[in-house]
């Protein structure tokens, strides 16, 4: 079987890496990884090239290579955004949209669609006040996409973008014969939390911050209220859609953007279960209004029931399956506690 000529950008972020380790774990692949920083030696070994710089002045580079797949994960997190929003427009949507310029012209020369995928997020999703969060539930995917933030507005327009060069592309679909478009596909993560990498920038990182500091016998002061709800995931998960999204064939799927769900929790529940596995861990509340404002805005829960009946998702972890099988056992081994 040849291998599956694969980019990643965004590699040496936390689902980056995680990524490529499952690739490589898999294997059938070449995968070539792009980031802005050099790769960290986990993985070093897993990418059979590395393009290190910025991704919008690079992507010439990338018309040198034909590419089956394209995962791309460069982003600037939404609390990043919200201080450097230019920049964070700039690496979103324009690192984006040349992406799939790149994708689009490759899939229609060889006749061949080149699958894009894409890291959406419950960002993506706004809703006014915590009242209307608390009564909207678990929401669909059409429902309450008006984002409070500047990455949450440059992941709901990626989105429709992607949709655009799939699908619309210079309105060449309404040709006699239409080019093959690029193979555009979607997921609206929740937070994710890995036992082995930490996040930067973004606003769900009070649960794995919290996680981390707890199981380092450290203190966390966290910036949200203790009622704070929103849905989170295990990485290991988040990869398994990832693969799993990109094997499932183009006509089982209804939709090119998908919710995914595993469990939601509330920032006390956090601590509750961080006080429980590492005794004397000192967790306080210490709201960051802004910041409490982004998570208000985000949905408790999400609704993936289309994504479980198009490609028969389903999470492999529980919220207690995630402490007990994942995190926990793998937290330990890395701080020695
Ligand atoms: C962030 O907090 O910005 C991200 C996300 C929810 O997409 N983790």
């Amino acid at each position: 079987m040849t291998e599956k000529s694969v980019l990643v950008t965004g590699a040496c972020g936390e689902i980056g890496q995680a990524l490529v380790q499952g690739m490589a774990t898999r294997g059938g692949y070449r995968v070539v990884t792009a980031d802005l920083a050099p790769l960290p030696d986990s993985i070093r070994s897993m990418s059979a090239e590395h393009v290190q710089g910025d991704l919008v002045n690079r992507i010439k580079q990338f018309y040198d290579y034909d590419f089956d797949i394209i995962y791309h994960l460069a982003a600037s997190l939404s609390s990043k955004a919200e201080v450097a929003t230019e920049e964070a427009h700039r690496i979103n949507v324009e690192g984006t949209m040349q992406l799939l310029m790149l994708a689009a012209y490759k899939s229609e020369k060889y006749k061949k669609s080149v699958k894009f995928l894409f890291p959406s997020s419950i960002a993506a999703y706004g809703m006014t006040d915590r009242v209307e969060k608390q009564k909207a539930g678990r929401v669909k995917e059409e429902d309450y996409d008006n984002p409070h933030t500047m990455y949450g507005c440059n992941k709901l327009y990626c989105e429709k973008l992607g949709m655009y060069y799939g699908r619309f592309n210079g309105q060449r679909h309404l040709d006699p014969n239409p080019p093959v478009m690029l193979d555009f596909r979607a997921i609206r993560f929740p937070g994710l939390i890995s036992a082995f990498t930490l996040p930067s920038g973004g606003t769900s990182d009070y649960g794995p911050e919290m996680l981390h500091h707890a199981a380092q016998g450290q203190a966390y002061s966290c910036f949200v209220r203790e009622d704070t709800k929103i849905s989170f995931m295990a990485m290991p998960d988040a990869i398994k859609s990832l693969l799993m999204l990109t094997d499932v064939p183009r006509e089982k799927l209804t939709s090119q953007v998908y919710n995914i769900a595993a469990f939601a929790l509330t920032a006390g529940e956090f601590r509750d279960r961080a006080a429980q596995a590492f005794p004397g861990a000192t967790i306080t509340f210490e709201p960051n209004p802004r910041r409490q404002g982004i998570v208000d805005s985000w949905p408790e829960d999400v609704d993936d029931s289309r994504a479980r009946k198009d490609w028969a998702w389903k999470p492999d972890y529980d919220v207690d399956k995630f402490f007990e099988e994942y995190f926990l056992p793998e937290i330990r081994k890395r701080y020695g506690k």
